[in-house]
């Protein structure tokens, strides 16, 4: 009976020192982390699917620092554009932005080749490469211009509405005032298709619609939804002319003054959140036709024919940019996509 109760005593004492340990250490990787709050700015509401992905961004980060790191998203660009918070991002006096690839090519040329016409053809794919070594050697251009790119979470395929008629062959953009994002090659892409490209922040369009300033804009389904455009564009064209990535970009100034656990913990969450976002931005996507149709809007998509003709009629956009994107940029990224799709 001793011998048994010793060994029980035994057992009792090395497991209740085992859970101290484990406690010990957990608290003292715990005091590895300072009370943190990273405010983030974005250009849409919350109730867009990038909320899904900070909402768990934010939770992976609380769990995993105790509560001490906090992800504190803005929207509505209540904390400015795309373009003026990456610059504040830049500065360090602000965090985070989640921002489309687009308005950061003035930053970094080489993130126009995601502006190409009919670069992707399925999310899949860009997953794929944004996600693996191509998407990497663009990360790793952004450390020297004062900003680090945490993941690659999704803006989505891009589609046209506007306010005057239903483009059902590439004339009908003749004359149509359409907003694009702040870069050349979507301004060259839309005047090549025959209509009046006019450069806009994000944070502009609806009122611009509103008031008839512009006629059309390009967005993916979850944007238009989500900044109710349904409600000043009565057409919408399924015109799939481009998939946008979004970068979920970080202070580098921020950065380097955390430690390389507060780092990882980052790292780790947001690749979390990317695939809460992602799934999220699908999952509306896939109800967006008969919503957008519910809330009164027109939608037609090309003939396999007339979407044959667009696509001719944009291929110049490939010849005219890529030097300013850099030959390197363009080759790698058409080289794996082959590679992806096998042929
Ligand atoms: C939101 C923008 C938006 C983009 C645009 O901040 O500007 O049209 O598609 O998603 O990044």
């Amino acid at each position: 009976m001793i011998k048994t109760s010793f060994r029980a005593s035994l057992r009792f004492s090395a497991v209740a020192a085992l859970a101290a340990a484990a406690c010990s250490i957990s608290t003292s990787a715990q005091a590895q982390f300072q009370e943190r709050n990273f405010r983030v700015s974005n250009g849409v509401s919350k109730e867009h699917p990038m909320g899904n992905g900070l909402a768990k961004m934010g939770s992976c980060t609380l769990e995993k620092t105790g509560g001490k790191m906090k992800i504190q998203p803005f929207w509505d660009g209540a904390l400015g554009s795309d373009l003026t918070s990456t610059q504040s991002v830049r500065s360090g006096s602000l965090d985070m932005v989640l921002t489309s690839t687009a308005p950061v090519v003035s930053i970094v040329p080489a993130l126009g080749v995601f502006d190409l016409p009919f670069l992707f053809n399925t999310a899949a794919e860009a997953d794929q490469l944004l996600d693996g070594k191509v998407g990497d050697w663009f990360s790793a251009k952004l450390p020297a211009v004062g900003l680090v790119n945490l993941a690659w979470w999704e803006n989505g395929f891009r589609h046209t509405t506007n306010s005057k008629r239903a483009i059902t062959k590439v004339e009908d953009f003749d004359g149509v005032k359409m907003r694009v994002m702040q870069n050349t090659i979507f301004l060259d892409t839309f005047k090549t298709l025959g209509s009046n490209a006019v450069p806009m922040a994000f944070t502009e369009v609806y009122s611009a619609l509103e008031t008839h300033t512009v006629d059309g804009q390009e967005n993916p389904f979850t944007n238009i939804e989500n900044m109710k455009f349904y409600e000043v564009q009565k057409y919408l064209t399924l015109t799939k002319h481009a998939y946008s990535p979004t970068l979920v970009l970080f202070s580098k100034r921020v950065w380097d003054k955390l430690s390389p656990q507060e780092q990882g913990v980052l790292q780790e969450c947001a690749a979390q959140g990317r695939t809460e976002q992602r799934r999220a931005n699908r999952a509306q996507e896939a109800k967006s036709v008969d919503n957008l149709k519910a809330n009164g809007m027109t939608v037609n998509e090309f003939s396999p024919a007339e979407t044959q003709r667009v696509r001719e009629r944009t291929k110049v956009i490939y010849e005219r940019h890529a030097k300013a994107i850099g030959d390197e940029a363009v080759t790698m990224v058409t080289a794996e996509l082959k590679r992806i799709r096998g042929n």
